[in-house]
């Protein structure tokens, strides 16, 4: 990661399930400051926009050395610019670079942003934590860094976390639980007592389907849905509009 503070990302990359994927080996994490490729007694990396208005602008050649700095460390890369400007990151974009890239660099701009003739002669792409703005990239790339390390084989105490979250098959994670069985008038659905697998998965399943109805009609309408599925919804439908009667 390209970012004007390394050890302030360190402290968090090192942390948990990223962290020990990281000392298990499962992937490596550098970074590279900007101000470390700086010529001038106060190691200037940002300067007043041309054109006049508010803030500072990230300067290029302090950005750029540090970029090839990390380009000749990770030949294979590709660079990903943080901004409001880029691809929204979703569960399919991390899926695919998990995938398909092995090396991966990612600049956190700060400031106003980066001088555009970095963004045009050494980026590659630009990717977007949301529609906001940030003080930094850096927590766009910290999870970006989160979501991707977490669907590397081994990350994951078990595998298949990753395969049933929420986005995974188009569809909205299920409900959880987890002891005591009851608590302040609340219960655990009998279901899930049973230990019947298949009885459970259909059930899963089926509030995987709901709750993505529910709360997330547009990743629906993306999917196609077995007849079995579609029985599962209409049933939940049911459900719940009959307890709205009550
Ligand atoms: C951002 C986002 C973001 C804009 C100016 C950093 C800030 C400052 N990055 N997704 N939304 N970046 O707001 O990725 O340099």
């Amino acid at each position: 990661m390209i970012t004007l503070f390394p050890d302030w990302v360190k402290s968090v990359v090192t942390q948990g399930v990223v962290g020990r994927a990281a000392t298990k080996g499962i992937f490596t994490f550098q970074t590279w400051n900007p101000r470390d490729f700086t010529n001038d007694v106060h190691h200037t990396v940002d300067d007043r926009p041309y054109g006049g208005g508010p803030g500072m602008v990230m300067k290029v050649a302090p950005l750029r050395a540090a970029i090839h700095a990390a380009r000749a460390a990770l030949p294979l890369a590709k660079v990903v610019y943080l901004s409001p400007q880029g691809t929204v990151l979703n569960q399919n974009l991390v899926q695919k670079t998990a995938v398909n890239v092995s090396q991966l660099i990612l600049v956190a701009g700060r400031y106003e942003g980066i001088d555009e003739r970095v963004l045009t002669k050494d980026i590659d792409a630009e990717w977007s934590l949301g529609d906001f703005v940030l003080s930094g990239g850096e927590i766009a790339a910290m999870a970006v860094i989160d979501a991707l390390v977490r669907m590397l084989p081994g990350t994951l105490g078990d595998d298949l976390s990753a395969v049933e979250d929420s986005f995974s098959a188009g569809l909205l994670d299920h409900p959880h639980y987890t002891r005591p069985p009851e608590i302040d008038g609340q219960c655990v659905p009998e279901v899930l007592q049973t230990g019947d697998h298949a009885v459970i998965s259909q059930y899963r399943l089926q509030q995987r389907l709901g709750k993505t109805w529910l709360k997330r009609p547009d990743l629906l309408k993306e999917k196609v849905l077995t007849a079995s599925e579609q029985n599962l919804l209409e049933a939940f439908k049911k459900d719940y509009f009959s307890g709205l009667k009550e």
